[in-house]
Protein backbone atom coordinates (compact mmCIF):
# COMPACT_ATOMS: atom_id res chain seq x y z
CA UNK A 1 0.00 0.00 0.00
CA UNK A 2 1.13 3.31 -1.11
CA UNK A 3 1.39 5.95 1.84
CA UNK A 4 -1.03 7.47 2.43
CA UNK A 5 -1.61 11.67 0.62
CA UNK A 6 -4.28 12.38 3.52
CA UNK A 7 -3.97 15.48 5.58
CA UNK A 8 -3.08 19.10 5.34
CA UNK A 9 0.43 20.68 3.31
CA UNK A 10 1.47 23.79 3.09
CA UNK A 11 3.06 24.89 -0.42
CA UNK A 12 7.27 25.39 0.00
CA UNK A 13 8.21 25.72 -3.33
CA UNK A 14 6.73 26.30 -6.67
CA UNK A 15 9.15 25.72 -9.99
CA UNK A 16 7.80 26.66 -13.39
CA UNK A 17 4.37 27.87 -12.26
CA UNK A 18 4.07 30.89 -14.29
CA UNK A 19 4.67 29.17 -17.91
CA UNK A 20 2.59 26.34 -16.70
CA UNK A 21 -0.70 29.15 -15.91
CA UNK A 22 0.36 30.35 -19.67
CA UNK A 23 0.61 27.07 -21.00
CA UNK A 24 -3.30 26.71 -19.46
CA UNK A 25 -4.14 30.09 -21.12
CA UNK A 26 -4.64 31.68 -17.86
CA UNK A 27 -4.93 35.71 -18.13
CA UNK A 28 -1.78 38.11 -16.61
CA UNK A 29 -3.94 39.37 -13.96
CA UNK A 30 -4.71 36.52 -12.22
CA UNK A 31 -1.07 34.79 -12.97
CA UNK A 32 0.21 37.58 -11.01
CA UNK A 33 -2.16 37.61 -7.65
CA UNK A 34 -1.67 33.34 -8.31
CA UNK A 35 2.53 34.09 -8.26
CA UNK A 36 1.96 35.56 -4.99
CA UNK A 37 0.09 32.35 -3.38
CA UNK A 38 1.07 30.00 -1.09
CA UNK A 39 -1.25 27.34 -1.57
CA UNK A 40 -2.54 24.60 0.48
CA UNK A 41 -3.58 21.15 -0.39
CA UNK A 42 -6.13 19.17 1.91
CA UNK A 43 -6.34 15.46 1.29
CA UNK A 44 -9.34 13.59 2.30
CA UNK A 45 -9.80 9.68 1.80
CA UNK A 46 -13.12 8.17 2.27
CA UNK A 47 -13.26 4.45 1.10
CA UNK A 48 -12.05 4.79 -2.45
CA UNK A 49 -12.96 8.64 -2.65
CA UNK A 50 -10.50 10.95 -2.56
CA UNK A 51 -11.52 14.88 -1.92
CA UNK A 52 -8.73 17.14 -3.04
CA UNK A 53 -8.68 20.71 -1.99
CA UNK A 54 -6.62 23.73 -2.96
CA UNK A 55 -6.90 26.00 -1.00
CA UNK A 56 -5.73 29.58 -0.77
CA UNK A 57 -6.26 33.82 -0.11
CA UNK A 58 -7.44 34.54 -3.22
CA UNK A 59 -9.72 31.25 -5.01
CA UNK A 60 -10.52 27.62 -4.35
CA UNK A 61 -10.68 24.88 -6.21
CA UNK A 62 -12.38 21.16 -4.79
CA UNK A 63 -12.80 17.90 -7.14
CA UNK A 64 -13.56 14.73 -6.06
CA UNK A 65 -12.95 11.22 -7.95
CA UNK A 66 -13.04 7.35 -7.68
CA UNK A 67 -9.20 5.98 -8.47
CA UNK A 68 -9.79 3.95 -11.41
CA UNK A 69 -13.24 5.50 -12.52
CA UNK A 70 -13.55 8.47 -14.83
CA UNK A 71 -14.93 12.05 -14.27
CA UNK A 72 -16.35 14.76 -15.72
CA UNK A 73 -13.76 17.83 -14.61
CA UNK A 74 -14.79 21.35 -14.99
CA UNK A 75 -11.86 23.57 -13.61
CA UNK A 76 -13.73 26.07 -12.17
CA UNK A 77 -11.69 29.24 -11.19
CA UNK A 78 -8.31 28.04 -12.84
CA UNK A 79 -8.53 27.79 -16.90
CA UNK A 80 -12.58 26.80 -16.63
CA UNK A 81 -12.33 23.75 -18.94
CA UNK A 82 -14.29 19.99 -19.02
CA UNK A 83 -11.88 17.48 -18.79
CA UNK A 84 -12.58 13.84 -19.19
CA UNK A 85 -10.64 12.69 -16.22
CA UNK A 86 -8.78 9.73 -15.02
CA UNK A 87 -6.87 9.34 -11.68
CA UNK A 88 -4.54 5.59 -10.70
CA UNK A 89 -1.91 4.67 -9.15
CA UNK A 90 1.58 4.89 -11.15
CA UNK A 91 3.60 2.82 -8.38
CA UNK A 92 3.66 5.12 -5.14
CA UNK A 93 2.81 8.09 -7.17
CA UNK A 94 -1.23 8.92 -7.41
CA UNK A 95 -1.81 10.67 -11.36
CA UNK A 96 -4.57 12.00 -13.49
CA UNK A 97 -4.67 12.56 -17.05
CA UNK A 98 -7.21 15.53 -17.79
CA UNK A 99 -7.98 14.80 -21.36
CA UNK A 100 -9.46 17.81 -22.94
CA UNK A 101 -8.64 20.87 -24.94
CA UNK A 102 -5.28 21.19 -24.18
CA UNK A 103 -2.86 18.58 -25.02
CA UNK A 104 -0.65 16.45 -22.37
CA UNK A 105 -2.47 17.37 -19.63
CA UNK A 106 -2.42 15.77 -15.78
CA UNK A 107 -0.84 15.83 -12.41
CA UNK A 108 1.03 13.18 -10.07
CA UNK A 109 1.20 13.48 -6.35
CA UNK A 110 3.31 11.62 -4.20
CA UNK A 111 5.53 11.66 -0.81
CA UNK A 112 8.66 12.29 -0.71
CA UNK A 113 10.94 13.03 2.57
CA UNK A 114 7.38 13.40 4.30
CA UNK A 115 6.36 16.25 2.01
CA UNK A 116 4.07 16.10 -0.37
CA UNK A 117 5.23 16.37 -3.96
CA UNK A 118 2.81 17.66 -6.99
CA UNK A 119 3.95 17.49 -10.85
CA UNK A 120 1.41 19.26 -13.08
CA UNK A 121 1.84 19.20 -16.57
CA UNK A 122 0.23 21.20 -19.95
CA UNK A 123 1.70 20.38 -23.64
CA UNK A 124 5.46 21.34 -22.70
CA UNK A 125 5.50 22.86 -19.57
CA UNK A 126 6.27 21.13 -16.00
CA UNK A 127 5.31 22.49 -12.58
CA UNK A 128 6.61 21.25 -9.87
CA UNK A 129 5.09 21.85 -6.29
CA UNK A 130 5.98 20.58 -2.74
CA UNK A 131 4.14 20.79 0.16
CA UNK A 132 4.55 20.48 4.09
CA UNK A 133 2.35 18.93 6.32
CA UNK A 134 0.84 21.44 8.62
CA UNK A 135 -1.56 18.64 10.74
O1 LIG B 1 -3.80 20.86 -8.49
O2 LIG B 1 -4.64 21.69 -10.34
O3 LIG B 1 -3.76 18.79 -6.61
O4 LIG B 1 -6.35 19.68 -9.90
C1 LIG B 1 -3.95 27.66 -11.48
C2 LIG B 1 -4.04 28.48 -10.22
C3 LIG B 1 -3.47 26.26 -11.40
C4 LIG B 1 -4.81 29.75 -10.31
C5 LIG B 1 -3.43 25.57 -10.04
C6 LIG B 1 -5.06 30.32 -8.94
C7 LIG B 1 -3.54 24.11 -10.25
C8 LIG B 1 -6.15 29.68 -8.14
C9 LIG B 1 -3.53 23.28 -9.01
C10 LIG B 1 -5.72 28.98 -6.91
C11 LIG B 1 -6.71 27.96 -6.39
C12 LIG B 1 -4.05 21.90 -9.34
C13 LIG B 1 -4.32 19.60 -8.83
C14 LIG B 1 -3.70 18.52 -7.98
C15 LIG B 1 -5.81 19.60 -8.64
Amino acid sequence: MPVSLCGTWDMVSNVNFEEFMIALGIGLYTRKIALKLKLRKVIEQVGDRYVVKTISTFRNYTFSFRVNEEFQEFTKGLDDRHCKSLVDWEGNKLMCIQKGEKKNRGWRHWIEDDKLHLELHCEDQICKQVFKRVI
